[in-house]
């Protein structure tokens, strides 16, 4: 017993330090509180060095990682045409998009990682199937309208709900998707030509391009997240100058967007309630399937099983490259080590 005595007496912490220590970090935490509040009034940006409550950090690690997984996952649908498309002009359109897909992911899992949460720990979720992605990346693109439709309304929807997000509080986060933007508006343009292409051409092209549209309507109205009422997330995002609309503002912002583009199409968006409502200035829109949104956010979409299996399977064969990256890398750093101490 006696000769545990000294060690306990090493790591017994000294009361009046201890008091003093919770005093200054109390301090620390008030004066950062007061910065960040004044901050988020001034509607400015916080920055990865700044002091952050938990919960903003955790609703953005939250978000932003989600927002990259969307990312990532969302190449296999259109990545799975590369090969198929009906051109070689078509074909490097189509890689090129999926490509600054992939760059979107890295720039998002870059912006996690300033909130202090490792690229090792958010691959882990989406490879353990712990983590959401957007629900529209479980529905399958069976012809190449659908690459068209992915475009116009999934990429659509997707810049109506980026733009006001690049004014996003959190300023590696807003900084960006300030350039995801930018890129997204030439996918959806690309999509929208596919579609234009198809719908002006024969009638059974112009089917498809229909047949496309009407898979697509839905589920793209979706990506905006529950309705209002159902969405736990929101007031506390929207207080943090996180996200800046609401899910059912920005819906109704797209709905209003694809209304005119779609009759420029000459395409019909699936919608028998679809109507202009003079009094709100808006388009009316019918009630979408939330009972399918939650069944797919859960797990039980079409393609939930096989996105994730598809994504393990890339990650897995993808092991021997990031080895050798990191050996190599290792290698590098020795010899620059090495030279470094011959001329000193
Ligand atoms: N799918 O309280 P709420 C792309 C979850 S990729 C699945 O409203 P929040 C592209 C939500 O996460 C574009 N889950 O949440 C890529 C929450 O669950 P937790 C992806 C959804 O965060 C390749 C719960 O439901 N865009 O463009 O305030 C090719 C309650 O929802 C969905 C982004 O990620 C959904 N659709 O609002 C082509 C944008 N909706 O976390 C194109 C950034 C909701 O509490 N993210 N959930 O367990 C956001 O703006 C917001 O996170 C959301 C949801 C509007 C999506």
């Amino acid at each position: 017993m006696s000769a545990q005595k000294p060690h306990l007496q090493a790591v017994e912490p000294d009361a009046a330090q201890v008091t003093e220590d919770a005093r200054v970090a109390a301090d620390q935490a008030r004066v950062g509180w007061e910065r960040f509040q004044e901050i988020i009034a001034d509607d400015k940006r916080i920055e990865p060095r700044d002091w952050m409550p938990d919960d903003y950090r955790k609703t953005l690690v939250r978000q932003v990682s989600q927002h990259a997984h969307s990312e990532i996952i969302g190449m296999q649908p259109e990545g799975n045409w590369i090969s198929r498309a009906p051109s070689l002009k078509r074909k490097s359109v189509l890689m090129a998009k999926v490509q600054d897909e992939a760059g979107h992911g890295l720039y998002l899992y870059s912006a996690a990682e300033t909130l202090g949460t490792s690229r090792d720990e958010t691959y882990e979720q989406l490879y353990t199937g712990k983590a959401k992605y957007s629900s529209i990346f479980n529905y399958p693109a069976r012809t190449w309208a659908d690459v068209g439709a992915v475009g116009w309304l999934v990429d659509g929807a997707a810049i109506t709900n980026q733009v006001p997000l690049c004014r996003a509080s959190y300023g590696p986060y807003g900084r960006a998707m300030v350039r995801v933007c930018k890129e997204e508006s030439f996918h959806q343009r690309q999509g929208w030509e596919i579609l234009y292409t198809l719908s002006h051409g024969t009638q059974a092209q112009k089917q498809m391009a229909q047949d496309a549209v009407d898979r697509f309507y839905g589920p793209a109205l979706q990506m905006f997240g529950p309705p209002d009422a159902e969405s736990p997330n929101s007031q506390q995002s929207m207080a943090w100058n996180i996200k800046r609309f609401s899910n059912d503002v920005l819906r109704q912002r797209f709905v209003d967007m694809i209304v005119p583009q779609a009759e420029a199409l000459g395409l019909t968006l699936p919608d028998p309630d679809l109507k202009w409502n003079e009094e709100r200035g808006h388009y009316d829109y019918g009630e979408l399937d939330w009972d399918e949104f939650f069944s797919v956010v859960k797990g039980d979409g079409p393609l939930n099983h096989q996105r994730l299996a598809h994504y393990r399977a890339a990650r897995d064969n993808g092991a021997w490259v990031r080895e050798a990256a990191a050996a190599y890398a290792d290698k590098q750093a020795a010899a620059q080590q090495d030279a470094a101490l011959l001329s000193a």
